[in-house]
């Protein structure tokens, strides 16, 4: 089977199956000359099982590496094991994720706030925060950041959405077993234990939509964060460390202009036991420059596992450890 044929069966991206075959060895291996390699019957079923493990909630490596070692006779058949049966996590078929993302792209188009709301609001509740942000949210973001820079008149569709996204990711609350629901009734929001995950965008940096996502998907894990929001003052940033002692410190950089290391560097020099991470694409350039130690996790859920294997305590799965592993390198 081809890529885009394997990713439509799983219900997952084609980018995702591209990441899971380049970190985890779980790729086609079929060869024809001259053509594409092609996912064999038994491939598609390692990730299937690749698949359901980790809407279950195991993590990408620890989900990697149990289908690696599974034998070919403990691989279900594909029809043996629809989509319905995943528990408490449903999957997000990828012509829902298409058909959500345009729905919100059309309401962000013609401003239609209600709609936009709505919209985004039904996938958080139906899907939960990872999978609406990076398979809705971050497609829609990223096609109105190229219609910016190709000239279009898109800043009042920007700010608006914007808004939305983060009303509604403000909107998550925890939940016993992977919430899918907004605050829209009077039930009691279970109570969380005090935040020792610490949340900032750097001086100068205005976007701070990924960390909210951050923040909505650590809230449904049931860990509660401090966030500080945007553009957070390199002196206040290290105060606030210091005064409430976070195990994690997350600091959003979106662009290269707002990067600047040295405030890892006086963060380090705190001497407190904090997990230093550096998240967003604005850190890319200086990487180099970083104190040791800091963790640059590149997806979302990267960033979750990573944070949650820090905090420690019950996570789900030692994958979470894994993770935390990945995020002290
Ligand atoms: C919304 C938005 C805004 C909003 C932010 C609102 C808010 N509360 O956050 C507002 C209107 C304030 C804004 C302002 C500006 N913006 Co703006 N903005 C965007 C937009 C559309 C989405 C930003 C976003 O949330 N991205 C998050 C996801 C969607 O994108 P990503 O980072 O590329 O995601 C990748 C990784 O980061 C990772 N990832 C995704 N999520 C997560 C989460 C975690 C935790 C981790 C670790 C990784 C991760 O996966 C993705 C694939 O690799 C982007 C377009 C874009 N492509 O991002 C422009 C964009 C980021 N903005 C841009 C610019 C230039 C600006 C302004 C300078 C414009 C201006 N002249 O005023 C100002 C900001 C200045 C500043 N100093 O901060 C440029 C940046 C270009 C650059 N690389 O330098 C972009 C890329 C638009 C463009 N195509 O040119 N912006």
């Amino acid at each position: 089977m081809t890529a885009g044929a394997v990713a439509r069966r799983l219900g997952v991206a084609v980018t995702t199956l591209r990441t899971w075959d380049q970190r985890y060895g779980l790729g086609p291996t079929e060869h024809e000359a001259g053509r594409h390699r092609r996912y064999s019957a038994e491939d598609v079923r390692r990730l299937e099982m690749m698949r359901r493990l980790t809407f279950q909630g195991v993590s990408p490596a620890d989900a990697a590496r149990t289908a690696l070692a599974a034998r070919a006779d403990e691989l279900t058949e594909p029809s043996a094991r629809p989509a319905a049966r995943v528990p408490s996590r449903r999957v997000m078929p990828v012509g829902l994720a298409q058909a959500a993302a345009r729905g919100l792209a059309r309401a962000a188009g013609s401003m239609d706030s209600d709609a936009i709301a709505e919209e985004i609001r039904t996938c958080l509740r139906t899907y939960g925060t990872v999978l609406t942000w990076t398979e809705v949210l971050v497609p829609v973001l990223s096609a109105l950041g190229q219609r910016w820079q190709a000239g279009h008149s898109v800043v009042e569709i920007e700010h608006l959405l914007s808004w939305h996204i983060s009303t509604e990711l403000r909107m998550v609350v925890p939940g016993p077993s992977g919430p899918r629901r907004s605050r829209n009734n009077d039930e009691p929001i279970p109570a969380l234990a005090p935040p020792r995950t610490l949340l900032a965008s750097v001086e100068d940096e205005q976007h701070t939509l990924p960390l909210e996502a951050l923040a909505a998907a650590l809230r449904e894990a049931r860990r509660g964060t401090r966030i500080l929001g945007a553009r957070v003052p390199t002196d206040a940033m290290v105060e606030a460390v210091r005064r409430t002692g976070p195990a994690v410190v997350v600091l959003w950089s979106q662009i290269p202009d707002t990067a600047d290391p040295t405030v890892f560097t006086r963060l380090a020099a705190l001497g407190r036991p904090v997990r230093m991470v550096a998240a967003g694409p604005g850190w890319l350039a200086s990487r180099r420059r970083m104190p040791s130690g800091v963790a640059l996790p590149t997806t979302l859920v990267e960033a979750v596992e990573g944070v949650l294997a820090a905090l420690g305590g019950p996570t789900g799965t030692g994958a979470s450890r894994d993770a935390g592993r990945r995020l002290s390198r």
